[in-house]
């Protein structure tokens, strides 16, 4: 069964907690059960990971790259700035589908440009939890294709 890489950068640790009226109140924990069940029911089987630590998000990348793992990747704040991430996973071997809680098109000037988005097959934004449910079905179709 293929594994998929559900990896989350700084700061998703804490939904649930943090600013509820943007991110909303379920936790990464929920995140991860809609991931389990949708994940399911693809045929799929999730291996979820968060940290706040860039260094450590690119060694997952890489990790990805030479297990040929597909990426569901919320960079969070990486999205915008990260660079190194952007190559790392600018070497990927399968599929990349970036995923959003919230739509960053709709909210600060800062957050309109993604530097993973060039790399990435597509992003879903503005769904809340249901974004990881859709990034896992165009991965499910991306790997049937
Ligand atoms: C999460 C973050 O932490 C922000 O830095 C991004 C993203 C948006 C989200 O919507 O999941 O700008």
């Amino acid at each position: 069964m293929t594994t998929v890489l559900v990896l989350n950068g700084p700061n998703l640790g804490m939904l649930g907690a943090r600013e509820p009226e943007i991110y909303g109140s379920a936790t990464l924990a929920d995140v991860e059960a809609v991931c389990k069940q949708t994940a399911a029911g693809l045929g799929l089987e999730i291996d979820l990971r968060q940290t706040d630590d860039e260094a450590e998000l690119i060694g997952w990348v890489h990790e990805a790259f030479e297990r040929r793992l597909p990426v569901v990747l919320n960079p969070a704040a990486f999205t915008h700035y990260s660079y190194a991430l952007r190559d790392a996973l600018a070497m990927r071997t399968a599929p990349l589908v970036e995923v959003h809680l919230t739509n960053p098109a709709a909210r600060e000037s800062f957050r309109h440009v993604s530097v993973v988005a060039g790399v990435a097959d597509g992003t879903v934004a503005g769904f809340g939890l249901q974004s990881y449910d859709l990034a896992l079905r165009a991965i499910a179709r991306l790997l049937a294709a």
